[in-house]
């Protein structure tokens, strides 16, 4: 899964056009580059930062989705919002991955009533300050047991079990130590018996991990996104779609 982001540059003055434009040839250049799916976001989940308005939201991701309904590969919207998700999935979205696993209210209702697949994935927090304390006393027991109360929810809302992908949600309200656990013991979350999406791409556990600056990041990245595929993940989301693919490739000519 390659990553779209769609959020405006407040240092540029390029507006909404430039931003969505952007956004198309970013994606035009991670299908050259060989991705399997599109993951289109229109609001930053980085710690510390602050949400959107669905409006907003909207105005950024709608056109994008809109400019890109004709590509052969499926097209997935990054929202936890159902405005975003009911627009989106009208023009033609084909998964929603949701980092708060359809709890919004109105959420589950607009993926159930959809044909879309949905990413339910685990944070502790909200972005805002999901990194000023995070607590576990069983870290890979408290995600997995959310994780399978979440399936449970959205089953019983009709969604049929081969719609359903999660996610442990690396970075998302977990420390280093958190992070490293639950890549070391991913395979735990196999039984759930769903896809597992891992995103560790550039992300600052990787900063912690190896000193580099965060324009440094492509290398740690894809160590990162392997080891998540040995551990079970199927669906890795990343900004640097070729590098992974060639890790894959190597991966995969070992192991079949
Ligand atoms: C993710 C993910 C996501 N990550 C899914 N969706 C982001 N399903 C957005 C940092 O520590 O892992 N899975 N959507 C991006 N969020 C972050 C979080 C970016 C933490 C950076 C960090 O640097």
């Amino acid at each position: 899964m390659g990553i779209v982001n769609v959020t405006p540059d407040s240092f540029s003055d390029g507006g909404l056009y430039a931003s969505t434009n952007d956004a198309v040839l970013q994606a035009e250049r991670l299908i050259r580059e060989g991705v399997d799916i599109l993951d289109i976001g229109g609001e930053s989940t980085r710690p510390g930062s602050i949400p959107v308005s669905s409006e907003e939201e909207l105005r950024r991701v709608l056109p994008v989705v809109q400019a890109l309904a004709n590509v052969d590969i499926p097209i997935s919207v990054d929202t936890s919002k159902p405005e975003v998700m009911l627009e989106t999935i009208k023009a033609g979205a084909n998964m929603i991955n949701d980092i708060n696993a359809l709890q919004s209210p109105g959420a589950l209702e607009v993926v159930a009533d959809s044909d879309v697949t949905i990413c339910l994935m685990h944070m502790q927090g909200r972005p805002k300050y999901m990194q000023s304390d995070p607590q576990y006393k069983d870290v890979i027991a408290e995600i997995k047991y959310f994780l399978q109360q979440r399936i449970d929810v959205v089953k019983a809302a009709g969604i049929a079990p081969d719609r359903i992908v999660i996610d442990p949600g690396f970075g998302f309200g977990k420390t280093l130590e958190h992070n490293l656990k639950l890549l070391r013991y991913l395979d735990q979350f196999i039984d759930l018996s769903v896809p597992i999406m891992a995103g560790l791409s550039r992300k600052s556990m990787l900063k912690e991990i190896t000193g580099n600056k965060k324009g440094d990041l492509v290398y740690p990245s894809i160590a990162a996104a392997l080891m998540a595929a040995v551990n079970g993940a199927r669906i890795l989301r990343v900004h640097d779609v070729k590098a992974t693919k060639d890790a894959l490739k190597v991966y995969n000519s070992v192991t079949s």
